[in-house]
């Protein structure tokens, strides 16, 4: 245990070092020594993600260290996640994620992404300025239970609000749970908008999905 423990801390300052190349060994080292990805996954490299961004919203770093950090974490989890035993695990439900149309921003979106597949989810990310439409059709091919989109700015996020009218348009709203969030939006927005979720991070997210889906 004390053991973990130790690896998981020199995972940590791997990625808040932005050391890409340390975090990777890092997860090889995890493998070796019989650790569960999974577990090296939520208490190194996104317990990492988080502190940097937890630094920046303090002002403490700067863009290009979140950057180099994201990236840290982006190779030591490619690294564990063939290491995934995909197997008997029955999925929490489906989601649909996406940057939403017009923003370009994806590090938040990738962190809840990840967070969501570790949590046992099924997630289709689409990338990053995706077209309302599209993220909508694509939910519908999925059979998803779950539209989660991303905004950080102020421009992108109306479209947000047009993601809801085309679902009404289009008659399926009310197949799909809809969960917002990334610095632009807010609680109020979430339901001015009348979104089903919105959460300040990737952690909360997942908390708020699980109660969400089961009281459904
Ligand atoms: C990094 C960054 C960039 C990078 C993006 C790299 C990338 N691959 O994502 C680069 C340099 C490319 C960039 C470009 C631009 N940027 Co920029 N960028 C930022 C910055 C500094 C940090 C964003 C970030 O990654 N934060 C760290 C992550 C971990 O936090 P997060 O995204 O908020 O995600 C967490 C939560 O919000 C939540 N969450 C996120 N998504 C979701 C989704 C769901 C469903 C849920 C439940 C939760 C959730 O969980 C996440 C993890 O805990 C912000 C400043 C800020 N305060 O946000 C500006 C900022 C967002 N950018 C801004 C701007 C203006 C731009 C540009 C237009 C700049 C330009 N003139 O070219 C372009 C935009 C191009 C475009 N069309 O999108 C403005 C937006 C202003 C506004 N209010 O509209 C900001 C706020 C900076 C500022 N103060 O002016 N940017």
């Amino acid at each position: 245990v004390e053991q973990r423990e130790a690896l998981y801390q020199q995972i940590v300052a791997s990625v808040v070092a932005g050391d890409t190349q340390t975090a990777r060994q890092l997860a090889q080292a995890v493998v070796e020594a019989g650790i569960p990805p999974r577990e090296a996954i939520v208490h190194g490299y996104t317990r990492a993600i988080q502190i940097v961004g937890d630094r920046y919203d303090r002002r403490e770093c700067f863009v290009p260290e979140v950057l180099v950090a994201a990236e840290a974490m982006r190779a030591g989890v490619q690294e564990l996640k063939g290491y995934l035993e995909d197997g008997d695990e029955v999925s929490k439900g489906t989601v649909v994620i996406a940057s939403i149309e017009g923003d370009l921003h994806d590090i938040g979106k990738n962190i809840v992404a990840l967070m969501l597949e570790m949590q046992g989810y099924r997630v289709h990310d689409l990338g990053r300025d995706v077209p309302v439409d599209r993220v909508i059709d694509e939910a519908q091919a999925q059979q998803a239970d779950v539209i989660a989109v991303s905004a950080l700015m102020t421009t992108s996020m109306k479209n947000m609000a047009r993601l809801i009218e085309r679902l009404v348009e289009r008659g399926c709203r009310e197949q799909f749970t809809v969960a917002i969030g990334g610095a632009a939006v807010n609680q109020a927005y979430c339901e001015r908008i009348g979104a089903d979720l919105f959460a300040h991070n990737a952690v909360e997210a997942v908390r708020r999905l699980e109660r969400l889906l089961k009281v459904d």
